[in-house]
């Protein structure tokens, strides 16, 4: 690709989700030229794409939102603790329309390669209408996940029914009055609609590889005196927020106390007041939750003697009880999940012991029995944090392949930039704390990161910034050795790249926002250490 004859921009941003939409706001206000390309039809991103019932947030709605404008976030309403889909998709109109952002987003149109062009200092983009434009910078802005994720199920294209993907759910809906429906997995999205499609399908039949611990989410209308203190205070509420572990949850009561440390009674009380409490403040009852097998196992037990108490059939109660770590998974948040077990329309197939067979023109067999079904919810998630980079054919210095550079796993210096592919950046990338924070704080602080950057490299005259390879395999060992502390690394968990036949496996999110955040600023207090800034020509 030249791209010579081709519109030059600054910035080619991809994708419109909250990270694109932000960054085209903070380049443009910077005095930058950028134009986003985005897939889907409309703004959004994650939200746009999950539209299956039930799909909701489970990081609270004052929490989830900016904080960029005040004014936005003063005058934006929400209407429950954690907002539903549709709701956050308006949020996210409502912020491209009062920010005039859709005059520079393509939509319908998918990025397809990028190719550095060495002697020009220039990205040269394609995309899947045909469209070639060259830019000084790329930044990715492409979602966690957002490559759906469909298992190679022997006899899929056999199947007579219709097949869906929470990741990729018609936008027109789905009406399962009357029908028999199977779902695969019990992430977070099947633990959200597993409750809503039973409520109204004939016969629901859930397919369960691996039982998931999940948290109730008492997700009620919000509390008005709650937005008004917010909002009373919220910057300040926000940069409570910015210092913790996972950039939100400031209002969360801590603990700092060992799980094991604490007498039976007390402990079983604690456990108790956040179940009712509702949402992740559960795993935040004790210090060492997620560091300590035997702290962990007394919380896992808690929620093992909720599961067994709200499930009347024992074998079923049995089957959802999960024997792993509770939280090193995502955990999930839910309404009523257990108990549509008890619904006389709902059944449990176990395939962790017995995995699917195959799919057939009337069903899903397992261990030799046929699951008649009318349509299959495939909620098996998705190649995540990677996948929908290394979709792009992305080629960096002397024509080096980020697949290539990747082949045994991410790697990445501060989860911004990957040495060998200057001027690229990655909002939310591997080796960032990203999906182990509230994603739109991440986004924000990446967004911010990468805007003031540009600003200093023209300034200063340079035309390129690119990690070191030192840095870079500091930053790397150091994310590893971060996860290795933890039980992270135990489960069979995305974050390891574990859902994904042949993926490599590698912790992929750094634990830790704050000092994450004191990290990127140091680095460019200090110049920018760990980068190489170079001159045009040079
Ligand atoms: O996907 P998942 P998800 N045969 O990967 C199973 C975010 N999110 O879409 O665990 C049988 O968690 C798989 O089984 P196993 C959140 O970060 C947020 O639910 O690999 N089963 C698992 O049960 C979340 O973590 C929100 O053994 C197969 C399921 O499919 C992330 O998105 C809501 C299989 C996939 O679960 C992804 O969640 C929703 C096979 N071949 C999502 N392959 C909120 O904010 C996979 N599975 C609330």
């Amino acid at each position: 690709m030249s791209g010579d004859s081709h519109p030059r921009y600054d910035a080619v941003i991809v994708g419109a989700g909250f990270a694109g939409l932000y960054m085209l706001h903070r380049l443009r206000q910077a005095g930058f030229q950028a134009v986003v390309f985005e897939a889907g039809s409309g703004v959004g991103g994650t939200w746009y794409w999950n539209r299956y019932p039930g799909a909701r947030c489970d990081v609270e709605s004052m929490e989830y939102s900016y904080s960029f404008s005040d004014d936005l976030q003063q005058e934006w309403e929400w209407t429950e603790r954690y907002a539903g889909q549709p709701e956050i998709l308006r949020y996210a109109n409502h912020v491209a329309d009062r920010f005039d952002l859709e005059r520079d987003i393509v939509f319908d149109t998918r990025v397809v390669k990028a190719h550095f062009d060495e002697a020009g200092a220039k990205w040269d983009i394609e995309t899947d209408t045909g469209r070639t434009v060259a830019a000084k910078f790329c930044v990715l802005a492409t979602g966690c996940l957002s490559s759906a994720n469909l298992p190679d199920f022997e006899g899929l294209t056999s199947f007579r029914g219709e097949t869906y993907h929470t990741g990729r759910w018609p936008h027109e809906g789905v009406d399962f009055e009357g029908k028999r429906v199977g779902i695969i997995g019990t992430g977070s999205s099947a633990i959200q609609a597993i409750p809503v499609i039973a409520a109204e399908a004939r016969h629901l039949t859930v397919f369960q590889r691996t039982p998931n611990y999940s948290i109730p989410a008492r997700n009620a209308p919000i509390d008005p005196d709650l937005v008004a203190d917010i909002k009373g205070e919220y910057p300040a509420f926000r940069a409570r927020n910015y210092k913790e572990p996972a950039g939100f949850g400031s209002k969360i009561p801590k603990n700092d106390q060992s799980a094991l440390q604490d007498a039976e009674a007390n402990r079983e009380r604690n456990y108790w007041q956040r179940w009712e409490r509702g949402g992740f403040g559960f795993l935040s009852a004790y210090n060492d939750l997620i560091v300590n097998r035997d702290a962990n196992d007394t919380a896992a037990d808690f929620v093992r003697r909720r599961i067994r108490e709200t499930v009347d059939d024992p074998a079923t109660a049995e089957l959802l009880c999960p024997d792993n770590v509770i939280g090193c998974k995502r955990p999930c948040l839910d309404t009523g999940y257990f108990e549509t077990y008890n619904r006389p329309n709902v059944d449990l197939v176990d395939v962790r012991t017995n995995p699917i067979d195959r799919i057939t023109p009337a069903g899903i067999v397992v261990a030799g029995q046929e699951y008649a079904v009318d349509c299959i919810v495939f909620a098996t998630g998705f190649d995540a944090m990677t996948g929908t980079m290394l979709r792009i054919d992305i080629r960096g210095r002397g024509g080096l392949s980020l697949t290539d550079k990747w082949s045994a796993g991410p790697v990445t210096y501060l989860g911004l930039t990957t040495s060998g592919f200057p001027n690229l950046f990655m909002i939310s990338g591997p080796g960032s704390p990203s999906v182990l924070t509230n994603m739109i704080t991440s986004i924000e602080q990446h967004v911010a990161w990468i805007a003031d950057c540009m600003g200093h490299l023209r300034s200063h005259g340079f035309a390129a910034i690119e990690a070191t390879p030192g840095a870079e395999d500091d930053w790397v060992a150091h994310v590893n050795a971060v996860a290795d502390q933890t039980l992270y690394p135990t489960c069979n968990s995305w974050y390891l790249g574990k859902n994904i036949p042949g993926k490599p496996q590698v912790f992929m999110p750094l634990i830790g926002f704050p000092p994450y955040v004191e990290k990127c600023d140091a680095v460019v207090a200090n110049g920018y250490e760990g980068f190489e800034l170079r001159s045009a020509g040079a």
